[in-house]
């Protein structure tokens, strides 16, 4: 049983149950999200062992969400309650078609209390992956120091390294972002990340300058999140492509997080690239075909019936 590693804030998240602008909405659902918890969920719906590292308020919110962490499976013996902060908040927005936007109260968020010092070896322990993301890093400056030591162990113990920018400018600026990105490049071994994200971050265009801006930073596998046009990975001096599934998607929000689950269960399963893109595009696809962050991220045979086309989702 292979194990990973993610550490980052979750939250309340409060879904509309209509379609709209954020300020005609009067009724949400109250749900759970965060984007390196629901990797986190993925990651444990496929059966991979999985351990979330992450701070919640002392408060009912932070039950809710450790209780639910810990009902789909995850980890959670390096989340702790903190006084004095309050479990960080999320409002979703949801257009026609799926697209979300995201309006947040976490500011600070609990998870800003865990230090370098909080990372010890032993969290390491029984892992084979560690996955970070540009989400935790925006949330606060320090934050970076944290995953520096994260990466150092990880390095240390040879646990792969995967990195998803993730860029929410709403939390930095594009600037901010990069400086911090490229201070971590070097390390990452799988970098995730979505055309346009990547395009802005790099300032190159072409898939080549794209491939020679990853090479640069020697990153093994550069793999390029599509959405409904599918993805690509970069690996090895080649380009290998995987078409997107045709889904009617309700919520696309957290369809990143699930991909990046399913691409990391995919190496550490030994797929060989293209079954990887067509795994973790099927696992992308179906967190759109329900409503919140992560609920529809799939079980193993889920995903597999799915890609294999055998319509077992909807028995
Ligand atoms: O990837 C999904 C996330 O965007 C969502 O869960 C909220 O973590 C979140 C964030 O900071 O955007």
């Amino acid at each position: 049983e292979f194990g990973v590693l993610t550490i980052g804030d979750a939250m309340i998240t409060m879904n509309p149950t209509s379609t709209g602008p954020l300020r005609y909405v009067t009724h949400f659902e109250r749900k759970v999200g965060g984007a390196e918890l629901n990797f986190a969920i993925g990651c444990a719906r496929l059966g991979l062992k999985s351990k979330w590292i992450s701070r919640l308020g002392k408060d009912d919110f932070g039950k809710v969400i450790y209780n639910f962490a810990r009902g789909e499976g995850v980890d959670v013996t390096a989340v702790e309650f903190i006084e004095g902060i309050p479990t960080s908040l999320n409002f979703k927005e949801i257009h026609e078609g799926g697209a979300g936007k995201t309006y947040y109260y976490r500011e600070p968020s609990p998870v800003t209390a865990i230090t370098p010092e909080d990372i010890t070896d032993e969290l390491f322990d029984g892992i084979q992956a560690v996955h970070l993301t540009g989400v935790y890093l925006a949330i606060n400056k320090q934050h970076l120091s944290v995953a520096r030591k994260v990466i150092e162990i990880a390095k240390r113990k040879g646990i792969l390294v995967a990195f998803d920018p993730n860029i929410r400018l709403k939390l930095w600026s594009i600037e901010d972002a990069c400086a911090a990105y490229e201070a971590i490049f070097p390390d990452i071994d799988i970098l995730l990340t979505g055309m346009d994200e990547l395009r802005m971050i790099s300032g190159k265009e072409s898939l080549e300058d794209l491939a020679g801006y990853s090479e640069s930073f020697h990153i093994r596998d550069l793999v390029i999140k599509d959405g409904e046009n599918g993805s690509r990975l970069y690996r090895d001096g080649k380009w290998i492509t995987a078409p997107g599934f045709s889904v009617k998607p309700v919520d696309t929000v957290g369809a990143g997080d699930g991909f990046d689950a399913g691409y990391i269960y995919g190496v550490l399963n030994g797929l060989d690239a293209t079954a990887l893109l067509q795994f973790a595009n099927g696992v992308g696809a179906l967190v759109t075909t329900v409503s919140g962050d992560n609920e529809g991220l799939p079980y193993l045979e889920d995903v597999q019936d799915f890609v294999a086309n055998k319509k077992a989702v909807e028995r």
